[in-house]
């Protein structure tokens, strides 16, 4: 099974006029609502910090963009150097984005130092799409990141899947603001032997809910630093298990604007969506422009099945 691309060419790029988007737009999330899809990208423009910018469409495929971003560093240190990633999900009657916040670690003078990066797993709320309010860190201390929300309660609980590098956790919460360290546990790693993902893996868009499980998207990258995605399937009562996780990767690099761009050889996703009987899966492009590629859902969850 492989994603299909729409077309050869990318379907939004940075725009040369903006101050906050003319250099990068990439790794979107996306909701589908009351007919309308919804796209949350990561921007870079002339200061090189990462902001959330929207755009809306009616067919998936061409957008109409806000012209101003609806996420944008909080002022925060831990937000500092950008806003990044973000997975957007509905649950509950309300939004979430679930949206990587890259910041400076501040040394006891109270100055921000360049040299040590933070890395925060943030949660946000909103109830138009539009306006977001911060909830707090998923864990905060730690490389974190490649976090995302199950779309609906597991056994009473909130469900998170996260990255501790090389590998994918999970998390629980009752409230969506305090998630126990105690309770996180590994679900799956990287496979040493298997090349495309020997290295790193970390979850892409929102689970899929199916008959026979999670339709679990996610990518992971080799020695030499090339993204791929993969599909698995997780028991739909207790998401630690794994019911199976097919060998080969779905999607690769190919097309100049993967292979080249900000970041060479970089495919990366935070949205598979079920639209009918399509997936559409939205991705960054060598961290520079969006993409998208399908595949039947039906197809998809036989791979995940028996693949
Ligand atoms: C990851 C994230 C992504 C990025 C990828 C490839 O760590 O920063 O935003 O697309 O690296 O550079």
């Amino acid at each position: 099974m492989k994603l299909e691309r729409i077309s050869q060419n990318p379907i939004l790029l940075p725009d040369p006029a903006s101050p906050w988007e003319s250099a990068n737009v990439f790794n979107p999330g996306v909701v589908h609502h009351n007919g309308l899809f919804h796209m949350f990208y990561r921007a870079q423009g002339q200061d090189w910090i990462s902001r959330i910018g929207y755009a809306v469409s009616t067919d998936g495929i061409h957008w109409n963009r806000l012209r101003q971003p609806v996420l944008s560093p909080s002022g925060h240190p831990l937000e500092r150097r950008g806003v990044e990633d973000p997975r957007v999900l509905e649950l509950d009657g309300a939004f979430y984005m679930c949206y990587t916040a890259y910041g400076y670690t501040q040394a006891e003078d109270g100055l921000d130092h360049f040299g040590g990066g933070t890395i925060t797993p943030m949660i946000a709320r909103s109830h138009n799409l539009l306006t977001w309010e911060r909830l707090g860190p998923l864990v905060l201390g730690e490389d974190n990141k490649d976090h995302v929300l199950f779309p609906r309660q597991i056994r009473g609980r909130y469900v998170a899947l996260h990255r501790r590098r090389p590998q994918i956790w999970l998390a629980y919460s009752d409230d969506l603001r305090h998630w126990n360290p105690a309770e996180m546990r590994p679900l799956f790693g990287p496979r040493p032997e298997n090349g495309w993902d020997e290295t790193t893996v970390g979850a892409n868009g929102v689970p899929i809910e199916t008959e026979h499980g999670w339709l679990l998207f996610y990518h992971a990258y080799d020695q030499e630093h090339v993204y791929r995605f993969g599909v698995c399937l997780l028991d739909l009562e207790d998401p630690s298990r794994v019911i199976h996780r097919p060998q080969e990767p779905i999607f690769w690099p190919e097309e100049l604007w993967e292979v080249r761009g900000d970041v060479p050889n970089v495919v990366f996703s935070c949205a598979n969506i079920r639209v009918g009987d399509r997936i559409y899966v939205y991705y960054g492009g060598g961290d520079h422009v969006i993409g998208l590629a399908t595949c039947s859902f039906q197809e998809c969850l036989d791979y995940a099945r028996f693949g």
